[in-house]
C-alpha cells in the first residue's frame, strides 16, 4: 500500500477494482465502513461479480474478466477530455510536460522495438529527449506534440465510453457514472483511494492493470495524500515481508536487484542503479544503492566481504533467467530437476494446470515437503477420489514430509500490507515433532556447509564464506535476525559533514538507512527495515495507538518501512510553496526551516520549497511517470490486450492484427500455448476466487471452516443455467481444455451475461479452497482448469481470465 489500513478512513471516495476486500480483508475493510459512517465516503465496485463488497458498496458496475485497461483508459480518457485532473498536482509532480524521444512510436497496438521472434522490445526509444545540459526537455506549456500530455492523449483518445461497453461489457451509463464519482476528488479538497488485488494482478497484463490504476490517481492528485493512494491489499499474513526480503528469484532484499549474467562487473552493475538525477536541484535516491548494496554483502559475507573483493559481488547468483514459479515447473516438467523443497507451499493446489505440476513432481527424485499439514502436494502421486488422473504405479518420487510448526507457534514479526513491521509473540508450543521453519533451515543449512566442507565443490566459497554468526547455529533467534536486517556499525559511523561527531558507536545498532555507508563500515540485511530495531530495542513491539493529529498515523504504534513513513510520497500532498492542499487532511508542511507533521516526510527534511526539488525522489527525475521509460515489459502506456484464453479470439483494440490479441510481451512456454483453449469449444469466460470462510487449502483442516463451507460450489448466473438446463443444487462439470472439474451448482442473480461486442458472454465463478486433503468434502482442485501464462513482468498465473464450457454432469 502506498497508504495504510487506518488511513483508508480518510478517503472521499473508495474505488475497490480487481479486489473484493469484505471477502477477503474483512477486518481492514472496517476502515472502509468507518470512511462510509464518519465522512459519507463513497464505495464503488467494478467487478465480473455482484460479491459481497459491491453488497455494501454505493455504486455497483460489472466487467469482463481481462478488461480492466480498458476500462480504465476509458477513465484516464474522460478525465482528460472532461479537465477532471488536479492541474497544480500534475503540472508540477508529473512528467506531463516532458518530452519524449522522436523515435518512440505506437502502431497498431506495437510500441517501437518490438521483436516478435523473441516476443519482447529493445526500449532504447521509451525514453524522454535529452538536453545539450543532459538533462530532460520539456514543455510547461505542454503544447508539444511530442510532450507526455499529448502523447497520452492521443493514446488513450480510443477508449470511448463506446469502445468501453464493448470490450468490457460495463453499460456506457454505469462506467460514466464511475467516472464521475472518480473525478469528485480532482479538487485539492476531495481524496479518493483504490483498493485492489488479485483481480487486478493474476492477469498476463496484471502490471498494467496496476499502471493503470496508478495513472487515474495521478491525474486526480491522489498519490501521496491523506485517504488517497494505489493500496494493494496483500495475501498471506507476511507475503509483504516476503517481497520486501527479496525472496522472489530476480530480487535482493529491499527491492534491491540481482545481476544478470551480463553484469560481471561490481563498479557497472551499482553504476547503473545508482540512478543520477534527469532534472537539474533533483535528489535521485536511488544514488545511494552502493551504500545499501555494501551494507548487504557486509551482512550475508561479514569479514569475508572486502574491499578487495568487491564485497563479495562474485559470490552473488547472475541471472540467466528469472526464476519464477512458472519456470520452475517447466524446467521440472522438462526433467532438469532433481529435487524441489515446498515449504509452506502447496503447489499442486495453487499453481495453474494442475496435470502439468503432477506431471513435473512426478519427475523428480526428492520432493521435501516444509509444512504443519499433509498437503495435497505431499500426496500429488495418490490416485483417489476428484484426483484421479494420475498413474500413482509409475511415480518415483521420494517424498519427505517436515513437520513444521504454524505462526502462532512462533515468535517474530510479520509485515502488513500496510508496510508495519508488527512484532508478534508466541501463543503456544508445536505438536509432536514439528520445528521451526528456522531450525529447519538452519539443520540443512549447517549439514550442507559440511558436506561442501568435507567434499568441495565447483565453487563452494558463497557458502563457505557465508556469515552465520547466531549463538545457536542450529537455531537462530528470531530477533537475533530481526536485530541483522536492521543493521549496525562494524566501525564509528560519522557525520559526512562533521567527521568528529559520531552518529553510532561500533557495535552498535544503526538508527536509520541513512547512516549505511558503501565502504564496508555498516551492515544491514534489508536496508528498508534499518530502523526496526535500533540501539533504543524492538521497535516492531511498540503498542503506542495514540493519533495527536487525529489523521490516523499512529507513528509509535510498531513501525513501518521506509524510516515509520506511514504515506508514500507525502511531501506530493503539499503544493509547491510547502503548504498542504488539503489542511484538513495534513500530513506534513514546510515550517519555514524544515518538513514536519503528523508522518515522517518523505523528503529531504531541510530542503525549502523554493529550491524546486520534485516530490518523488526514487525516481531520477523527480517527478510521477505517466510515461514509464524504463521497467514495463510491454510499453510505456498501457494497452489492452485479450486474456491467453479469450472469449473472442481477436483483440478489439486491434482486430486485423494478430500478434497483439494478446500481451505480446508475455513470455508463453511452447507446450503451456498448445494447452490453451479455443474460445470456440469453451464459450464462457471464468474466473476464480476466495471465500471468507476458508483461508486457501488449508482451512479444511479445521472443523469449523468446514462445516460452514462443506462443500465445493461453481458459481453461475441465472441466464447461463436455463442454457444449459441446470437448476440450484445440481451439479455442473466445467471443462477447459486442460481438464475438468465437478461441482454444485449455486445459480445466483450476482453474475449477468454481459454484451461484449455484440456477443454474449456467460461469466462462470469457481471458489478456490476445495481438494482432496481435509475435513470438508472432498473436491476437484480448480486449477485443473488455469492456464499456465504469466503477467509480462512478474509472472503472476492468469488465474483471473481463462475460458471454460459448463454442462449438466
Ligand atoms: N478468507 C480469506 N481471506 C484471504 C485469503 C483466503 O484464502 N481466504 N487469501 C489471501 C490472499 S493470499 C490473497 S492474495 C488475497 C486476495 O484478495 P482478493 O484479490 O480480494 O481475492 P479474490 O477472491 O481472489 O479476488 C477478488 C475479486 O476479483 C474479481 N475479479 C476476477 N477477475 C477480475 C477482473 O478481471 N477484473 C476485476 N476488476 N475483478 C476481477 C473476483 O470476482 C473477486 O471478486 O486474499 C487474502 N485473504
Ligand atoms: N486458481 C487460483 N489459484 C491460485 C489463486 C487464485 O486466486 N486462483 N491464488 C494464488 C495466491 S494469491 C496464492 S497466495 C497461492 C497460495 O498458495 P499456497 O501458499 O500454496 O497456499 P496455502 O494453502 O496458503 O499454503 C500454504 C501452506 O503453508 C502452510 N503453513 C502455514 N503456516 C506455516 C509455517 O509457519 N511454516 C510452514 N512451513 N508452512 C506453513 C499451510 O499449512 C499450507 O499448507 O495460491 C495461488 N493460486
Ligand atoms: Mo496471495
Amino acid at each position: 500500500m502506498t497508504n495504510h489500513w487506518v488511513d483508508i478512513r480518510n478517503a472521499d471516495v473508495i474505488l475497490v477494482m480487481g479486489g473484493n476486500a469484505a471477502e477477503a480483508h474483512p477486518c481492514g475493510f472496517k476502515w472502509v465502513t468507518e470512511a462510509k459512517a464518519h465522512r459519507r465516503a463513497r464505495l464503488i465496485v467494478v467487478d465480473p461479480r455482484f460479491n459481497r463488497t459491491a453488497s455494501v458498496a454505493d455504486y455497483y458496475a460489472p466487467i469482463r474478466t481481462g478488461t480492466d485497461i480498458a476500462f480504465l483508459g476509458g477513465v484516464i480518457n474522460y478525465l482528460l477530455t472532461n479537465d477532471k485532473i488536479q492541474h497544480e498536482y500534475v503540472k508540477n509532480y508529473t512528467d506531463m510536460s516532458f518530452i519524449v524521444r522522436d523515435d518512440f512510436a505506437f502502431n497498431d497496438g506495437l510500441y517501437s522495438g518490438y521483436d516478435a521472434d523473441k516476443r519482447s522490445y529493445d526500449k532504447t526509444t521509451w525514453d524522454y529527449a535529452r538536453g545539450d545540459d543532459g538533462f530532460v526537455k520539456v514543455d510547461p506549456t505542454l503544447q508539444d506534440p511530442r510532450c507526455v500530455y499529448q502523447l497520452m492523449k492521443q493514446h488513450y483518445s480510443r477508449y470511448t465510453p463506446e469502445q468501453v461497453e464493448k470490450i468490457c461489457g460495463t453499460p456506457k451509463e454505469k462506467f460514466l457514472h464511475v467516472c464521475e464519482m472518480l473525478a469528485s476528488t480532482a479538487v485539492p479538497g476531495r481524496a479518493g483511494t483504490i483498493l485492489y488485488a488479485l483481480g487486478w494482478t493474476h492477469h498476463s497484463v496484471g502490471s498494467q492493470n496496476v499502471r493503470s490504476g496508478a495513472m487515474v490517481q495521478l491525474l486526480l492528485g491522489n498519490i501521496g495524500i491523506a485517504g488517497g493512494g494505489v493500496n494493494a491489499l496483500r495475501g498471506h499474513s507476511n507475503i509483504q515481508g516476503l517481497t520486501d526480503l527479496g525472496l522472489m528469484s530476480n530480487l535482493l532484499p529491499g527491492y534491491m536487484t540481482l545481476p544478470t549474467e551480463a553484469e560481471q562487473d561490481f563498479d557497472a552493475y551499482i553504476a547503473k542503479r545508482a540512478t543520477q538525477p534527469l532534472r537539474p536541484n533533483q535528489l535521485s535516491y536511488w544514488r545511494n544503492y552502493r551504500a545499501f548494496h555494501v551494507s548487504f554483502m557486509k551482512s550475508w559475507w561479514g569479514n569475508n566481504a572486502t574491499a578487495e573483493n568487491n564485497f563479495g559481488f562474485d559470490y552473488l547468483p547472475k541471472l540467466d533467467k528469472s526464476y519464477d514459479m512458472l519456470q520452475q515447473f517447466e524446467l521440472m516438467h522438462q526433467g532438469k530437476m532433481n529435487g524441489y523443497i515446498a515449504q509452506g507451499f502447496n503447489p499442486l493446489a495453487a499453481a495453474p494446470w494442475k496435470a502439468k505440476i503432477s506431471a513435473s513432481l512426478a519427475k523428480l527424485k526428492w520432493l521435501v515437503i516444509m509444512d504443519p499439514l499433509a498437503t495435497e502436494t505431499s500426496e500429488f502421486w495418490k490416485n483417489y477420489g476428484p484426483h484421479n488422473d494420475v498413474d500413482a504405479a509409475s511415480i518415483q518420487t521420494e517424498v519427505f514430509r517436515l513437520p513444521t510448526t504454524c505462526f502462532a507457534e512462533e515468535r517474530g514479526s510479520l509485515v502488513s500490507s500496510s508496510r508495519v513491521l508488527q512484532w508478534h509473540w508466541q501463543g503456544g508450543d508445536g505438536p509432536g515433532e514439528a520445528k521451526s521453519d528456522l531450525e529447519i533451515m538452519s539443520g540443512l543449512w549447517t549439514r550442507i556447509r559440511d558436506a561442501y566442507r568435507k567434499d568441495g565443490g565447483k565453487y563452494p566459497d558463497p557458502i563457505l564464506n557465508l556469515n552465520w554468526p547466531y549463538s545457536n547455529p542450529q537455531s537462530p533467534t528470531p530477533e537475533e535476525l530481526a536485530m541483522e536486517f536492521n543493521g549496525r556499525a562494524l566501525a564509528d559511523v560519522t557525520d559526512p559533514t562533521d567527521k568528529t561527531k559520531v552518529l553510532a558507536k561500533k557495535g552498535e545498532q544503526l538508527a536509520g538507512f541513512a547512516q549505511l555507508r558503501d565502504d564496508g563500515s555498516t551492515a544491514s540485511g534489508c536496508w528498508i527495515f534499518c530502523g526496526a530495531w535500533t540501539q533504543a530495542g524492538n521497535q516492531m513491539g511498540r503498542r503506542d495507538n495514540s493519533d495527536p493529529t487525529g489523521v490516523g498515523n499512529t507513528l509509535n504504534w510498531a513501525w513501518a518501512w521506509p524510516a515509520n513513513r506511514r504515506v508514500l510520497y507525502n511531501r506530493a500532498s503539499c503544493d509547491t510553496t510547502g503548504k498542504p492542499f488539503d489542511p484538513t487532511r495534513k500530513l506534513i508542511a514546510w515550517n519555514g526551516s524544515t518538513w514536519s507533521g503528523a508522518d515522517v516526510p518523505d523528503f529531504k527534511i531541510d530542503e525549502p520549497p523554493e529550491n524546486g526539488m520534485n516530490p518523488f525522489i526514487m525516481n531520477p527525475e523527480g517527478v510521477a511517470r505517466f510515461f514509464a521509460r524504463d521497467g514495463m515489459a510491454e510499453g510505456p502506456f498501457p494497452e489492452h490486450y485479450e486474456p491467453f484464453e479469450t472469449p473472442l479470439g481477436y483483440n478489439p483494440m486491434h482486430p486485423n492484427n494478430k500478434l497483439v490479441v494478446s500481451n505480446p510481451a508475455a513470455r508463453v512456454f511452447p507446450g503451456d500455448r498448445a494447452a490453451f483453449g479455443s474460445h470456440e469449444n469453451f464459450p464462457h469466460t471464468a474466473t476464480t476466487y476466495r471465500l471468507t470462510e476458508h483461508f486457501h487449502y488449508w482451512t479444511k483442516h479445521a472443523r469449523l471452516n468446514s462445516i460452514i463451507q462443506p462443500e465445493q460450489f461453481v458459481e453461475i448466473g441465472e441466464d447461463l443455467a436455463k442454457e444449459i438446463g441446470v437448476v440450484a443444487g445440481e451439479r455442473v462439470k466445467v471443462s477447459s481444455n486442460r481438464g475438468y472439474v465437478v461441482a454444485v451448482a449455486v445459480v445466483t442473480k450476482r453474475i449477468k451475461p454481459l454484451m461484449i461486442e455484440g456477443k454474449k458472454v456467460q461469466t462462470v465463478g469457481l471458489p478456490l479452497h476445495w481438494g482432496f486433503k481435509g475435513l470438508t468434502k472432498p473436491g476437484y482442485l480448480v486449477n485443473t482448469l488455469t492456464p499456465s501464462v504469466g503477467d509480462g513482468n512478474s509472472q503472476t498465473p492468469e488465474f483471473k481470465s481463462f475460458i471454460v464450457k459448463v454442462e449438466k454432469a
